[in-house]
C-alpha cells in the first residue's frame, strides 16, 4: 500500500470482524481490539468517546510492513494476528449499561484465546476491562497503570464507575490485592488528598515522577511489574495518555506540566510489556483537544508498542503463561 491511510480505517489495517468468539476464531485472531467511545463520567473536559476513531486513523500511519518495529527489531504480523471488533455501543448517560456491554463483548474476545486491546473512553473504560480479565485469568491478578493521576477515589458524587475510580474498582476485585498494584508517573496538582490515602491505605505502589527522575524509568518499571506479576497469574495494563508531560500529549482531559517525556513512556512500556500482560487499555485520548492529531498518533503507539513486546515475548517462546490463561477460560 502505498498511501497508508487508504482503505477502511481499522486499528493497524486489521480485518473489521464483530466480538463474536466463532468469527474471531474462525480468522485465526490472536488479537482483539476493541473500543468504547465514552466519556460520560468525565469531570472536566469531555472529548475522550471520540479517542477510538482517532487512534484508529492515527494507527495506519505505522501500519507498513506488517508492522515492523525498529526498536524492537519485530514484525508484529509475524507472531501476532489482530482483527479490530469496532466499537461498544454505549448508552449516554448511563454508564452502569456501558460497562456491562463492554464486559460481554470483552467475554467474546477472552473465550476465542485473543488478548484484548481496549481502547477508551475516559479512564472508566479501565473497570470494564479490567472486570472482564480478573474474570478470566486462572488466579491472582496485577495491575500497572500508568497515569497523573491516581484515580483511586471511591466514587465521585455517588458514580462509581468515574473516569476518577479504575484504580479503586481494580481493588475491589476478588483476585486483585493493592500489594500487585503499581502506578507510574503520578504527579501534580489534580490528585485529590484522598487518592493518596486510599493507595497508601491498600499498599498501592506508587512510582511519581520524581522516583523516575531520581531512579531512572528502567528501575522504576522493573519494580512496577515486580509488584504486578510476583505471584499474579497475569498482569492488566492501562495507560492513561495523560502520564505524559502536556507538552507531548495536550489533546486529554487532564493534561499536566512536570510528566513523563515520550521517551520515559517508550522505555518504561518496553519494560513492563516484557512482562506476562494479559490485556491493555489506552484511555484519555481527546482528539478535538489537540488539532495537530498528535495525541491520537502517541495512543497509537502505545498500543503498537505493547503489541511489538508481546510479538517478542511470542518470537522467544516466553508468552505461553498468558496465552494459555486467555484458551483455558
Ligand atoms: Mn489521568
Amino acid at each position: 500500500m502505498a498511501i497508508l491511510h487508504a482503505g477502511i480505517a481499522t486499528f493497524l489495517q486489521a480485518p473489521p470482524l464483530a466480538p463474536d468468539r466463532d468469527a474471531l476464531r474462525q480468522a485465526g485472531a490472536t488479537v482483539g481490539v476493541l473500543g468504547l467511545p465514552y466519556d460520560s463520567t468525565t469531570v472536566t473536559r469531555p472529548g475522550a468517546s471520540h479517542g477510538p476513531r482517532a487512534i484508529r486513523d492515527a494507527s495506519s500511519h505505522f501500519s507498513f510492513g506488517g508492522g515492523y518495529h525498529l526498536d524492537y527489531d519485530v514484525t508484529i504480523s509475524d507472531h501476532l494476528t489482530l482483527a479490530d471488533c469496532g466499537d461498544v455501543d454505549g448508552a449516554p448517560g448511563r454508564a452502569q449499561e456501558t460497562s456491562d456491554r463492554t464486559e460481554l463483548a470483552l467475554d467474546e474476545i477472552w473465550v476465542a484465546g485473543c488478548f484484548p486491546v481496549l481502547l477508551g473512553g475516559d479512564h472508566g473504560t479501565t473497570i470494564p476491562g479490567a472486570r472482564a480479565a480478573a474474570r478470566h485469568i486462572d488466579g491472582p491478578m496485577g495491575f500497572v497503570m500508568f497515569d497523573t493521576h491516581l484515580d483511586t477515589a471511591p466514587e465521585i458524587d455517588g458514580e462509581p464507575l468515574s473516569h476518577c475510580c479504575p484504580a479503586h474498582r481494580v481493588l475491589d476485585l476478588p483476585n486483585v490485592e493493592g500489594r500487585n498494584m503499581a502506578i507510574i508517573g503520578a504527579h501534580g496538582a489534580a490528585n485529590p488528598k484522598l487518592e493518596k490515602d486510599v493507595a497508601d491505605e491498600h499498599g498501592i505502589s506508587v512510582f511519581t515522577v520524581r522516583d523516575i527522575d531520581r531512579m531512572g524509568i528502567d528501575e522504576v518499571a522493573r519494580r512496577a511489574l515486580e509488584v504486578a506479576a510476583g505471584g499474579t497469574a497475569g498482569v492488566y495494563l492501562s495507560v492513561d495518555i495523560d502520564v505524559l508531560d502536556g507538552a507531548f500529549a495536550w489533546g486529554t482531559c487532564g493534561p499536566e506540566i512536570g510528566g513523563m517525556t515520550g521517551r520515559e513512556l517508550v522505555r518504561g512500556l518496553e519494560i513492563v510489556a516484557s512482562g506476562p500482560i494479559v490485556a491493555m487499555d489506552c484511555v484519555e485520548v481527546a482528539p478535538f483537544l489537540d488539532a495537530s492529531g498528535n495525541t491520537a498518533r502517541v495512543g497509537a503507539r502505545v498500543v503498537i508498542d505493547v503489541l511489538a513486546a508481546r510479538a517478542v515475548r511470542l518470537r522467544d517462546g516466553a508468552a505461553a503463561g498468558a496465552g494459555s490463561a486467555a484458551a483455558a477460560s
